[in-house]
């Protein structure tokens, strides 16, 4: 029999990934969008998936929209991947974030709770929540320690999460994910700023790069293969919590050295240090252990930092000459 999905955030990174997994796999496919005044759907476009989704309006925030949703899709599986999800944003719309991200997760749990009980739910946790890491390398067991108001806020949508699953015996999984990219990523993001950057100035379309904190260490992988890892989630007996990561840590540094070499150049003749780029608390720090995801699920990651920069850096390098 057809499965069938409901995914908030669909014009998303992670969104337009998951939903070509799902369609690929012959679910039925509802992508939950907020209606926005230009396109948001280019994502879908550049997956091929735009016209294989079945549209239901609404926004996070609004109770009533994502009761709506839920009722008329009753899907088998929900994944929430809607969020203001740019950490550095938070702090300037602390409440926005503190609704989409944090009480946006209860607006769907009771949703699934009072009409479609025999949903599976997927939240989109993330390393954030560790914060100001309380161990050097960390999994399910590691105490959080958020460093951001959107930090803050997914912690509230994690623990909602694991306390509907516990007081009302629904199938909802919380998947705590390290950073991933990917050519969709948002041009916010320093990977994607760093290789859409690196890109122009080869080309000769801009002259420098301004960043932050350049020390900061994340832990990345490819969005492609961490929304395998949501799908694995709901498709075992029991929901759990599950970090997916890559288990290696690299600087921003570093991540620049591999992009702009990739073609051609030195970072250090371009990157700038510009203090409007550090963040009033910084995460300096991530490092994921995914062994639980491996043994429980079979997961592992396929794509390694160079790869996926690279992979990044070509996608700009063609998006740039044709612009
Ligand atoms: P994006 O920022 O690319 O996508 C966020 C999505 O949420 C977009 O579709 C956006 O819609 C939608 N959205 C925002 N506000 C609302 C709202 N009020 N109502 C309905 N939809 C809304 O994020 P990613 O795809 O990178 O991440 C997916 C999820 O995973 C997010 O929850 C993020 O916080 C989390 N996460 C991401 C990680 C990463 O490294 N990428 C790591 C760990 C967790 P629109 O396009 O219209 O703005
Ligand atoms: P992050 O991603 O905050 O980890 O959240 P981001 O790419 O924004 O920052 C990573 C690190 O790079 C440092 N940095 C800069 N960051 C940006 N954006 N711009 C800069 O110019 C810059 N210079 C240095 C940052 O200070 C930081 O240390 C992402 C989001 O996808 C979240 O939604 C998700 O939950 C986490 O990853 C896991």
């Amino acid at each position: 029999m057809t499965k069938s999905a409901l995914i908030t955030g669909i014009t998303g990174q992670d969104g337009a990934y998951l939903a070509k997994l799902l369609l690929d796999k012959g679910y039925t496919v509802y992508g939950f969008v907020a209606r926005r005044s230009s396109d948001s759907r280019w994502r879908l476009r550049e997956m091929g998936v735009e016209a294989d989704i079945v549209y239901l309006d609404g926004d996070m925030a609004d109770a009533c929209s994502v009761q709506r949703a839920v009722i008329q899709a009753k899907p088998d599986e929900i994944y929430n991947l809607a969020a203001q999800s740019f950490v550095a944003a938070s702090w300037n719309q602390p409440v926005t974030t503190g609704i989409v991200d944090g009480l946006g997760v209860t607006h769907l749990l009771e949703a699934i709770r009072q009409f479609s009980p025999h949903t599976r739910f997927y939240q989109a946790s993330t390393s954030e929540m560790f914060g100001l890491i309380q161990a050097e390398q960390q999994d399910e067991n590691t105490p959080f320690y958020p460093r951001s108001p959107y930090g803050v806020a997914k912690l509230y949508g994690h623990w909602i999460t694991v306390n509907y699953r516990e007081s009302f015996n629904l199938h909802a999984s919380s998947g705590i994910l390290f950073n991933h990219e990917s050519p969709l990523r948002g041009i916010e993001f320093v990977t994607r700023k760093v290789t859409d950057a690196a890109a122009r100035i080869k080309q000769g379309k801009q002259q420098e790069l301004a960043l932050g904190n350049i020390d900061a260490k994340r832990d990345w992988g490819f969005a492609g293969d961490y929304v395998e890892a949501m799908w694995l989630m709901l498709q075992q007996d029991k929901p759990d919590d599950f970090v997916v990561a890559t288990g290696v840590t690299t600087t921003v540094r570093e991540m620049c050295r591999i992009a702009f070499d990739h073609v051609g150049l030195d970072y250090r003749d371009f990157v700038k240090i510009d203090p409007a780029f550090f963040r009033p608390a910084e995460v300096e720090v991530l490092l994921g252990n995914p062994a639980k995801a491996q043994r429980v699920l079979g997961w592992k990651p396929k794509t390694d930092l160079d790869t996926l920069i690279r992979m990044m850096m070509d996608a700009d390098m063609k998006r740039v000459a044709k612009e």
